[in-house]
């Protein structure tokens, strides 16, 4: 798919001369050869970088304040391993890690940075690129205007965090609301994706920090509920809402935990009297200053850092359970932090549909070029991007780039619909792989297919439709009567 989007940016390259429409198209063919963009954004302290760090496996981006949390911190495949600081005058300055970290200071104050590349030699960054943002003040902090302010879209560091999330292949979003979903601000979520090519296919919530939702009791089964509030508040604007112990996540995959810790918290388990342990574990300085503990200041301090009081608890159960080796706990830590379900969606399912999302985003600006007046030089040479582009997008092999577009349109807001046809999109969205559309409703007949057709024509037809509202029903139209020809041609 993306190598005839790449053949369709060479053709005009062939005819364009150097101008601003020149420009667009380089950058397009450029973008479709660096791997799919995945961007974490959300509230200031969310935990965002902590996530990074359990996607990547590597204690890497900069946790906790520090001038490395208020740039655009892109992770890329590179040897040698190593930082490039690019500044808003255009200089680039090349740092070392320090011991595998990122480097405390990057050399120039953050506001004459324009960005941050890290090249890591990380397995996982072959198949994506991982983006860490600054954090946006959301309505936890700033209660009045919610709705405007949700996303704290101001400020350079709020702009800064918009540009990366337009410019996202796919999105993870963290979202600090925990006691009650704020519906108004949620509401105010959609406004996000505008300007972007993100939709529900390529967008994911994560209720972050979890464990600092209950007080005893598991904090996975108190979240499930609000996951599900907030799922359906944010309905065609993300596939999901994913409870997350980010910390625990990242102690499990970022190789920080040593045997040392593990012979630690069996010191700490050695503590057996109930209500002892319940006094140890009460507050962070009950754990510091406990008397019965044979342990160090700075290993409890350790631990906490890697735990906090909800991880302990857990490892102290899984060493009365027999937990002894460090691998031992580390395989506990990983199933408390619901963090597979988080993986099994970047990994599997962004960047399996890595070809359609980064088609999808180039078609999408390319189409933009085609329409591009301030480059006189190049006008017929952009304009006859449009008739191959169409050829492209009416190719029944690839209608998932259509669907992908009424998606984002829904996401985003602009294609408000009914109940039974949202349904209609979210089924064919949710797809493995948007271009198998009759595999998501295997099990439905050629019937039910041909029946949501004739729905969509309906409403398509309606002379209240605006003309872009009947385009994108079309789209839809046309996609379940491709599956009903199918249904029908497995049927013969
Ligand atoms: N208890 C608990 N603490 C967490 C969790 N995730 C992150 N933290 C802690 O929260 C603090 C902030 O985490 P970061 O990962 O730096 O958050 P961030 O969203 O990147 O913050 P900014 O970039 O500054 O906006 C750190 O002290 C983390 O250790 C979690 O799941 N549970
Ligand atoms: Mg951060």
């Amino acid at each position: 798919m993306s190598a005839r989007v790449r053949q369709l940016c060479d053709d005009a390259l062939a005819h364009l001369v150097p101008g601003p429409g020149r420009t667009m198209v380089e950058q397009v063919r450029a973008k479709l050869s660096v791997p799919l963009t995945i961007t974490v954004a959300g509230g200031v302290s969310s935990g965002k970088s902590t996530l990074v760090n359990a996607l990547l496996g590597q204690r890497i981006a900069a946790v906790d304040a520090g001038e490395c949390t208020r740039v655009v911190t892109e992770f890329r495949y590179g040897n040698p391993e190593r930082v490039e600081v690019v500044g808003t005058n255009g200089v680039v300055d090349v740092l070392g890690l320090a011991r595998g970290r990122m480097p405390e200071h990057l050399g120039r104050p953050t506001d004459e940075i324009s960005s941050v590349v890290v090249y890591l030699s990380n397995a996982l960054l072959n198949h994506v690129a991982v983006v860490d943002t600054p954090g946006l003040n959301t309505v936890t902090e700033v209660n009045e205007e919610t709705t405007s302010n949700f996303l704290g879209i101001s400020g350079r560091e709020g702009e800064l965090t918009a540009g990366a999330v337009s410019r996202a292949d796919a999105l993870v979003f963290l979202l600090p609301l925990l006691r009650q979903s704020d519906a108004d601000a949620l509401r105010g979520f959609s406004k996000l994706f505008g300007g972007s090519t993100l939709s529900s296919a390529s967008a994911v919530a994560v209720l972050s920090k979890v464990d600092r939702l209950a007080k005893g009791g598991d904090p996975m089964l108190a979240a499930a509920p609000i996951a599900g509030r907030v799922a359906a508040e944010l309905r065609g604007v993300v596939s999901g809402v994913i409870p997350v112990i980010g910390l625990l996540a990242e102690t499990a995959q970022a190789a920080v935990f040593t045997e040392a810790d593990a012979l630690a918290l069996a010191a700490v388990a050695a503590v057996d009297d109930p209500l002892d342990r319940d006094d140890m574990l009460l507050t962070s300085d009950d754990f510091l200053g406990f008397d019965g503990l044979d342990l160090e200041r700075s290993q409890r301090a350790r631990l906490l850092s890697m735990l906090d009081l909800y991880g302990l608890k857990v490892a102290v159960r899984a060493a009365d359970g027999g937990a002894r080796t460090a691998s031992d706990f580390l395989k506990v830590f990983d199933e408390a932090s619901g963090f597979a379900s988080l993986r099994d969606v970047v990994v599997q399912r962004f960047a399996g549909q890595s070809e359609v999302f980064k088609a999808h985003a180039a078609m999408n600006d390319l189409r933009r070029a085609s329409y591009l007046r301030n480059d006189p030089a190049n006008l017929r040479a952009l304009r006859a991007l449009r008739s191959p582009l169409e050829k492209i997008e009416l190719d029944p092999a690839l209608h998932g780039l259509r669907l992908l577009e009424v998606a984002q349109a829904v996401a985003a807001g602009t294609l408000a619909l009914p109940e039974s046809l949202l349904a209609d999109v979210l089924a064919l969205t949710a797809a493995p792989d948007p271009r198998s559309v009759v595999g998501v409703v295997a099990g439905r007949s050629s019937e039910a297919a041909a029946a949501v057709a004739k729905r969509w024509a309906a409403w398509e037809n309606d002379p209240r439709r605006s003309p872009v509202e009947s385009r994108l029903a079309r789209v839809m139209k046309e996609g379940y009567e491709m599956m009903w020809s199918e249904f029908d041609e497995v049927a013969r």
